[in-house]
Formats: C-alpha cells, structure tokens, sequence
C-alpha cells in the first residue's frame, strides 16, 4: 500500500530488500558493521566482498547512526547502514526512530531519491515488530512531512505476517491523520 505526503510517495510492500531497483537500500548492521545474518548478511552476499572490504575502513557504526557506501553488484547505487537497538524495553524507541532519521537525512546529503528499509531491530535484534512497526512508520512519515524528499521510501517486509501487520498500523496512522 502506498501514500503520497506532499511530493513524496511512501509505500510499504512484501519482498527482498537485496532486490529492490532503488539508489539506495538500508541494511540493518551491527556496530562493527560485519556481515552477519538476517538481512545484513543477504545484502552482503548480494553484493560481493568489496562491501565489507569498504565497511571495513569505515571504523564502525554507533546505534541509532548511520554510514554510506556503495551498492557494488546490488542495483542499488548505495548501501546505507544503520545500527538497531537490541530490544531491552520501550525505552529503545529513541534509537530505533534515530536509525530511521539519520538514514533519510544521509540520504538527503547524498541527493538520493529513493530508498528502501527492511524493519530495523525486528529479526536478531528482538524489537517486538508491532512495537517497531509504529515507530518506523510514524518516523518515516514525520520526516517526508518536514521535508517532502526522498521522492520514494519504501518499507519492505519480508513475510506475510511482517506486512500485514504493518499494513494495519499504517491504516490506524492514516485514519488518525485524517
Ligand atoms: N529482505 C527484507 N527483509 C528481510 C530480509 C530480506 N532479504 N531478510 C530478513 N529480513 P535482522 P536486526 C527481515 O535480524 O534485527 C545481523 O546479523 C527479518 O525478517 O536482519 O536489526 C546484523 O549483523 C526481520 O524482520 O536485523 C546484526 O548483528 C528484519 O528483516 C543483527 O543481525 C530485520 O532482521 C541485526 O538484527
């Protein structure tokens, strides 16, 4: 499902994020930005060893921030990491809406007009995912709200289940913003 918000379009889908025809793609990472499982791992995997031979000079990354690189053999020009929370308690929503935000205004810096997240913290990191999905969605909408730009951001969830229940937050949002 998609919504327009000014001049940008925001829209949540079900796929692989590796696969996805964007400038760039966001990968849930871990501080040392290492390879790893899940969705980091995929993308890396996608995108060939010189990823990690440029992750590796990048001296890592805090939680709640974010780093560029390139997109190597994905479709995606860039690749922008950013470091989840692991799930404590719902104090952790600061730096979950963070990674949001400083992913999208990197990618303002960067001139880049379409982006795509998976659902940051939900996977290895433990984030319960109705809990992660508010805070994604109301950051992402917030943030075109301000700034009209990146022309396209898309949500991308990988399972049925992922979606639907994101579908159904993002529905309570727009009937709220009515
Ligand atoms: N496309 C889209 N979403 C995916 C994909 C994919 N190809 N694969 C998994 N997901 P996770 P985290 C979903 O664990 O919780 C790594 O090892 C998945 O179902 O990848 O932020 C890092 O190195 C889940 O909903 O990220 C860190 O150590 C969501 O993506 C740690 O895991 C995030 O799952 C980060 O954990």
């Amino acid at each position: 499902m998609q919504i327009k918000i000014g001049k940008a379009t925001f829209e949540i889908i079900k796929g692989d994020i590796t696969k996805q025809e964007v400038d760039a793609i966001v990968n849930a990472a871990n501080p040392r930005l290492t390879p790893g499982g899940g969705v980091s791992g995929a993308i890396h995997k996608a995108a060939g060893k010189e990823l990690w031979e440029e992750c590796k000079k990048l001296g890592g990354c805090k939680t709640g921030e974010a780093k560029i690189t390139k997109g190597y053999k994905l479709k995606a020009k860039y690749v922008i990491h950013t470091v989840g929370p692991v799930y404590k308690s719902p104090d952790d929503a600061k730096l979950l809406a963070s990674c949001y935000e400083n992913s999208l205004k990197l990618a303002l810096q960067h001139g880049i007009k379409s982006i795509a997240f998976p659902a940051i913290s939900t996977g290895i990191y433990g984030y319960p995912m109705e809990e992660a999905g508010k805070i994604a969605i109301n950051t992402i909408i917030n943030f075109l709200k301000e700034n009209e730009k990146p022309e396209l951001v898309r949500l991308v969830l990988y399972d049925d289940k992922a979606y639907e229940i994101h579908k159904r937050i993002m529905e309570e949002i727009i009937r709220e913003m009515e």
